[in-house]
């Protein structure tokens, strides 16, 4: 059998190929709820990336579980449509059922499901987790990925199975870049790949991405990268809105093999950001370098199947200014790792059980300075070190039991445990004046915390018959605090304003008392669909979460924090200093989601109306208000497709945002509404898109856009500083263009 395998790699035009059907591995995941259109074969290679093998009929032992009727996933051609609007891969999200993402620089938003958002919805990319590397969070996961290099995004809600993963509390985003895609043929190798071009007006907004993929029946090689370089965009009303510029390129070369029911994959890249501005931020993004390498296994036994994972990542980044939007000089340094392994068995227990065990380690190390400035009083002699050797270690472990009990029932229940170790080094301020009270505090007592999880997740479906499908899941799940909120630890109101990712202009600081945070969420999803799941789709799903320690803030009473700002605890506007502080709160909302195909003839093509629906709302048991929950927000579109031409209208409708964090004094948003549109017309190896983003021009503001720090400005004692009250505009009309060529 090794011979054999050789032998088609070795480019033979192997005459016999020994392999039974069935023992390759599908190698991408189809989508068992709602299956998209019929795999496509290699002819048509319209979407930009190669397509894997089709998998086989025979469902292997040991599959995945089918996905929480709750998650939504983002398919390649969604990803790749989406891409002619945006280079922001965190943006996607919010095609997702109670998705939505808070913006921050133009590639680097963070993702929030149902009303979670940042650290509390965990990504991974390829398997590998990427802990925040920056105090704004300048460099979180979904920056890693350019959104026409998505081969998959799948977001699990929070009643996910216990198998995802642990430690997050909103979700889990699982992001896939060049899966294998191995010749459906033993005819040798064979190569395909895409390269576009395009442009947006807005900003004048222009890149690349690229796809190619060298494969024969066992051995696959995939590069997957992009490059893009956007000015500052216009909002509707025709001003620029200053410090939204960006240029980035991320690339991830693969190499896959499989053989016999096994499959390796091992993957390398890289990604440089030269700058990035941020409006929401005091400072800018001046240099971000992130460098990976991942080995995936995964092999199907007669007992089921195992899969193994490890990766290494590492990522340098500094921040400073970037003129003429904001001038000055103040470096601020960070350099992280982040490295781990996942090992995951799933057994065929009985004809009807499956058990999976897993284990998980995730290491991460963080550095965290900023040099002195010569000639500042302020911010000189010594290196301000902010976290010092900062430790997040965690351990996770789980077992899971499936059971298909009748064909209409099927329940998933698993507990996991996981233990986070954090720990930091002594730390240091610019000089001891101003900031020498508070490192003395905070390197007078011990640093190291210890949180132990312990989760837990039941779900049960139920399919009484091939047109509906009803979902009931309970869910425990908890966070441990990242670096910053617990290790952040300078009260100066200069240092406090560099610290955090909520681009709200307020300064915090971290809490050594923090505790981890648990969500006890209960979601019912009930869908209906038409037997062959072709002409319609109607699924809608409620939830509630009651958080108990859910990481929020309060207003900093300390002699520094009122030197800082006299009327920090009262104040009702102005930006404010606030402490990581936990609070008990309550979330809820429903996601409705429906498509209906209305015409389908050879004459006028497919027209399908897809329509989407959001509603969440989050307030502590206080009283208080949650921080960037989306208000109500709907998306309504006609797609239309003919032979090679494609044509979409899509409507967006965002309600006004009237619940804001109080102790933030986080700013109301009126609602809006968005026209976009869409063409593409396919030749045999061209293909042409065109769009137009917010046909109308409308001027609105960005409900999770934050506060912005740059295009107003107040006299202050510094001479002028940002001033408060200003929401980010969002994006003005842009016409926006691909011209994609395949081989
Ligand atoms: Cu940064």
């Amino acid at each position: 059998m090794i011979v054999a395998a050789v032998l088609l790699m070795s480019s033979a035009p192997a005459a016999a190929a020994p392999q039974a059907p069935d023992s390759s591995l599908p190698t991408v995941v189809v989508d068992p709820p709602k299956p998209r259109p019929a795999a496509r074969t290699r002819v048509q290679r319209s979407q930009g990336v190669p397509q894997a093998a089709p998998p086989q009929a025979r469902q292997p032992s040991g599959a995945e579980p089918a996905p929480p009727a709750s998650a939504g996933t983002i398919t390649q051609p969604a990803a790749m449509q989406r891409a002619l609007s945006t280079s922001d891969s965190a943006s996607l999200v919010s095609d997702i059922p109670g998705g939505a993402a808070w913006g921050a620089g133009g590639v680097s938003s963070l993702p929030a499901l149902n009303g979670f958002g940042a650290d509390r919805v965990q990504v991974a990319i390829n398997s590998m987790l990427i802990s925040p590397a920056c105090p704004n969070e300048m460099n979180p996961p979904l920056s890693f990925v350019n959104p026409a290099m998505i081969a998959k995004m799948r977001a699990y809600l929070g009643v996910a199975p216990v198998s995802i993963g642990g430690d997050y509390v909103g979700g889990r985003i699982d992001v896939t870049t060049a899966p294998p895609a191995f010749a459906a043929t033993s005819s040798g190798w064979q190569t395909s790949g895409t390269i576009s071009g395009f442009y947006r007006s807005n900003g004048g907004a222009y890149g690349v991405d690229a796809t190619a993929t060298m494969a024969n029946r066992d051995t696959s090689v995939t590069y997957t990268g992009g490059w893009v370089r956007s000015g500052n965009y216009k909002a509707g009303d025709g001003s620029t809105i200053r410090s939204t510029l960006y240029e980035t390129q991320n690339h991830a070369l693969s190499i896959s093999k499989q053989t016999f029911g096994n499959l390796f994959t091992f993957q390398v890249g890289g990604q440089f950001i030269p700058y990035q501005g941020y409006v929401n931020q005091y400072m800018d993004l001046v240099y971000n370098r992130g460098l990976f390498a991942n080995g995936r296994y995964e092999g199907i036994f007669d007992w089921g199947k195992f899969e193994g994972s490890a990766f290494v990542h590492q990522i340098r980044h500094t921040m400073g200014f970037i003129a003429p939007d904001k001038t000055g000089r103040m470096p601020m340094d960070t350099d992280g790792i982040d490295g781990g392994y996942t090992l995951k068995a799933t057994i065929d227990a009985s004809s009807q059980d499956r058990v999976r065990v897993g284990n998980e380690l995730v290491v991460n190390r963080l550095n965290d300075w900023w040099d002195p400035v010569t000639g500042s009083m302020m911010m000189s002699p010594n290196t301000f070190i902010n976290i010092n050797n900062g430790r997040r270690d965690r351990l996770g472990t789980f077992a899971e039991w499936e059971r298909r009990w009748t064909s209409n029932w099927t329940s998933i229940v698993g507990l996991r445990n996981d233990v986070v170790w954090m720990d930091t080094g002594n730390v240091q301020g610019y000089n001891a004046m101003m900031y020498g009270a508070d490192a003395a505090a905070f390197n007078a007592v011990g640093h190291a915390r210890t949180d132990v999880h312990i989760d837990g997740s039941a779900l049960v479906r139920y399919e009484p018959d091939p047109t509906s499908l009803f979902e009931l899941g309970f869910a425990r799940k908890t966070r441990s605090p990242n670096l910053y909120e617990r290790y952040a630890w300078s009260t100066n109101a200069m240092a406090m304003s560099m610290i955090g990712w909520f681009g709200d202009g307020n300064g915090y600081v971290g809490n050594l008392d923090l505790k981890p945070e648990k969500a006890h969420t209960v979601s019912f999803t009930a869908g209906w669909h038409d037997p062959a799941q072709k002409v319609w789709d109607f699924r809608i799903s409620p939830f509630a979460s009651y958080v108990h320690d859910y990481i929020d803030v309060d207003r900093c009473g300390t002699a520094t924090c009122l030197a800082s700002n006299p009327a920090n605890l009262t104040a009702a506007t102005g930006f404010v200093f606030l402490r990581f502080a936990n609070h008990d709160a309550r979330l809820y909302g429903v996601n409705v989601e429906g498509r209906l195909a209305i015409w389908d003839n050879a004459a006028y093509g497919r027209g399908e109306f897809r329509g989407l629906l959001s509603y969440a709302r989050g307030q502590r048991t206080d009283g208080i208000d949650l921080y960037h929950v989306m208000p109500v927000n709907a998306k309504l579109a006609l797609d239309h497709s003919l032979g090679g031409w494609i044509n979409g209208v899509e409507l967006q409708l965002v309600g006004s945002k009237t619940l804001v964090s109080q102790v933030r004094n986080e700013l109301t948003t009126p609602s809006y509404a968005l026209v976009n549109l869409r063409t593409g017309y396919r030749w045999e190896h061209v293909r042409v898109d065109l769009g137009v983003d917010n046909l109308f021009n409308q001027n609105y503001f960005l409900p999770l856009g934050g506060a912005d720090l740059v295009d107003y400005r107040v006299v202050s004692m510094m001479g002028t500083s940002p001033a408060y009250g200003y929401n980010v505009k969002g994006r003005g009309r842009s016409i926006n263009g691909r011209l994609s060529v395949s081989f």
